[in-house]
């Protein structure tokens, strides 16, 4: 499809309705979180609630905000049946007649809010597997070869939707004058190699001794392979897994001594990032098995994940398995 198409024309092309609907629920509550972390220093938005989510993570007042609004809009679209985010404990039933699932992380990169660094909201969606009536936990326990549409809003220098229906990946652009989605990144594709590694290095001795090794190995004077790469880390998964989408590199967050399983949570972070990224030409592991071959069996479990470009994953997987 051409730059400029709007999404729902886009989305009229290439799904079906009730699914379109769900995304285009998704998009309007995004232009409404947008909107607000661009004005937080002046709203009175910045800061925390107080409380803490069921990660045990300090709530930040936009985290609470984001998720609510998003469950409002998927309301609306009368095809969400049921939500799970990572704010909240359980899962929602919104329609008993609803036909898909939408796991969310609202905000993802929330505690960047008041450094004004990239952040966004991450969702993936299913059909229900239960016939009709209230959800259940069963419901959201699919693998990620099931998933019908994944993707993240960036809420950064512009707000960009990056999504998949299983087709490949396209970015749409948020104009903000009339407030309409726009195809501006048709067909993403990412590249097999890349220069940038994306870690949190001051985790290092924390890390298994394979993972020491490829850290070295991406830091080392190379000129035949052009490394050292560059390390960017912004602590935002949103802003490091789309910033290595668009030019190249791998996104890590390893189990280590402190996080067996590591911190980025299966449903609602590793699946969508991982069906995107795939869709994009990329690969994304737990550093043994894809991401999206993980059978879940809680509603907040976390992965290990190792993201990007292809020929980095495999790169890592030598020295873990070295
Ligand atoms: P650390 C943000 O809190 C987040 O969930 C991801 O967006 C990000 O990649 C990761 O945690 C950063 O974690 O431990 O490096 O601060």
């Amino acid at each position: 499809m051409k730059k400029g198409a709007t999404l729902a024309d886009f989305l009229e092309n290439t799904t079906n309705l009730d699914l379109s609907k769900v995304i285009l629920s998704l998009a309007e509550g995004s232009k409404i979180i947008s909107n607000l972390i661009s004005n937080a220093g002046i709203a009175d938005i910045l800061g925390v609630t107080g409380e803490t989510n069921v990660q045990g993570e300090t709530v930040q007042k936009l985290d609470d905000l984001s998720n609510k609004i998003l469950m409002d809009y998927l309301r609306a679209s009368e095809t969400a049946a049921g939500y799970l985010s990572e704010e909240n404990e359980g899962i929602v039933t919104l329609h008993e007649n609803g036909k898909y699932i939408i796991s969310v992380d609202p905000l993802d990169g929330s505690s960047n809010i008041d450094a004004c660094a990239p952040i966004g909201t991450i969702f993936n969606i299913v059909e229900r597997l239960s016939p009709a009536g209230s959800v259940n936990d069963a419901d959201f326990f699919q693998t990620g070869n099931h998933t019908k549409a994944a993707g993240y809003f960036i809420y950064g220098s512009s707000t960009i939707l990056v999504i998949t229906t299983g087709n490949g990946v396209n970015g749409f652009t948020l104009n903000t004058e009339n407030h309409g989605y726009y195809l501006s990144h048709p067909d993403i594709k990412t590249s097999e190699n890349g220069k940038i590694y994306s870690l949190n290095q001051g985790n290092i001795e924390k890390y298994e001794e394979g993972m020491k090794k490829f850290v070295s190995y991406c830091s080392a004077i190379d000129k035949e392979t052009s490394r050292p790469y560059s390390l960017r880390y912004i602590g935002s998964m949103v802003g490091d897994v789309h910033r290595n989408l668009i030019k190249g590199g791998i996104f890590i967050y390893p189990a280590n001594k402190g996080e067996k399983k590591g911190k980025l949570r299966l449903l609602y972070e590793c699946i969508p990032m991982a069906f995107v990224t795939e869709q994009a030409g990329g690969k994304a592991t737990d550093g043994n098995q894809r991401i999206l071959d993980l059978q879940p069996v809680e509603l907040h479990e976390r992965t290990a994940i190792f993201i990007g470009s292809k020929n980095l994953v495999d790169k890592a997987h030598e020295f873990l398995n070295g």
